[in-house]
């Protein structure tokens, strides 16, 4: 049995896509041939199409605030909650960085985390900018933002043709300059910058592993793939520091 972590004071990254959530009943992307309510991700997850339709965006990701409100955490996630207690207790650093924006890494546990594609839990103001939390769910309509130039509220999501928020990038690429192992749990990786991370860690000769349903896309940039479901391959695989039944180490 490979261990992908064998020892706690390691230095750990770890990146996460919608897979990991598909067994908490949150659909992937491409998984729902690349449809959300019948409308191609691509064509709503942009700031173009909340220009032209904000009512259809800003419902768009009510439902989807109302599904990850009413989802709950699976076993992939508590393992990677799990593994950072695990190595940080051992003296090790660890990051996770998900491209998820359903909120359920923090509702697992999960603390160091960079939402690198936003959450689906805030708001912001499009003429303040001001960023909030908003759990509100019945809100047809976009509203207006009390402050003085009454702007309309969006997602507080990373669209398609959107730059990622100042400093995450830079912070993520620092992480994975120091780690010792880069792991990537639940992604097609055909959406960049994400996708380009193991790239990156590869650069570096750092341990790439894959945890996922399918062959990613850049399989042939890990160093170890493993194939399954992460709910079940990670309680199993990620540490030694928890014997789950049926493990032959
Ligand atoms: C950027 C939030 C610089 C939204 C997301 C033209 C113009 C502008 C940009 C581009 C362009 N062409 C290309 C680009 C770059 C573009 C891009 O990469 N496009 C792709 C489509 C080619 N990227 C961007 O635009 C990024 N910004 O480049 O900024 C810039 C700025 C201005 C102008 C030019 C450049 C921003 C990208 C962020 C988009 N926002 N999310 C929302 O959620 O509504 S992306 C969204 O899709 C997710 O966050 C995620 O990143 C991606 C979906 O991917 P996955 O998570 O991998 O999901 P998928 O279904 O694909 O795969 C699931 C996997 O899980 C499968 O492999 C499956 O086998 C596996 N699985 C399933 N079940 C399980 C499992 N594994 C384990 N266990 C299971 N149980």
């Amino acid at each position: 049995m490979d261990w992908i972590v064998d020892t706690p004071e390691k230095k750990v990254v770890v990146m996460t896509g919608s897979g990991i959530s598909a067994e908490s009943g949150i659909q992937t992307f491409r998984g729902a041939h690349g449809l959300w309510e019948n409308h191609r991700i691509e064509d709503v997850a942009s700031p173009i199409a909340f220009r032209r339709d904000p009512v259809m965006v800003w419902n768009f990701y009510l439902q989807r605030r109302k599904q990850a409100l009413a989802s709950r955490p699976n076993a992939g996630h508590l393992a990677v909650s799990e593994l950072e207690s695990w190595v940080t207790a051992g003296g090790g650093d660890f990051l996770l960085v998900t491209q998820n924006v359903d909120g359920l890494h923090k509702r697992a546990g999960s603390r160091n985390v960079i939402e690198m594609h936003g959450s689906l839990v805030f708001s912001r103001c499009t003429a303040c900018r001001e960023i909030f939390p908003d759990e509100c769910t019945d809100m047809e309509l976009p509203p207006h933002h009390d402050c003085p130039q009454k702007g309309l509220l969006r997602p507080h999501i990373v669209w398609f043709g959107e730059s990622l928020f100042p400093g995450d990038m830079e912070n993520i690429e620092s992480a994975i300059r120091s780690c010792d192992v880069f792991i990537v749990i639940g992604t097609s990786g055909t959406v960049y910058p994400a996708a380009g991370l193991v790239h990156y860690a590869n650069s570096l000769g750092i341990r790439t592993v894959c945890v996922n349903k399918d062959a990613p896309a850049n399989l042939d940039l890990f160093d170890i793939f493993i194939q399954g479901e992460a709910g079940t391959e990670l309680p199993r695989r990620l540490f030694p520091g928890k014997k789950a039944e049926g493990n032959t180490p």
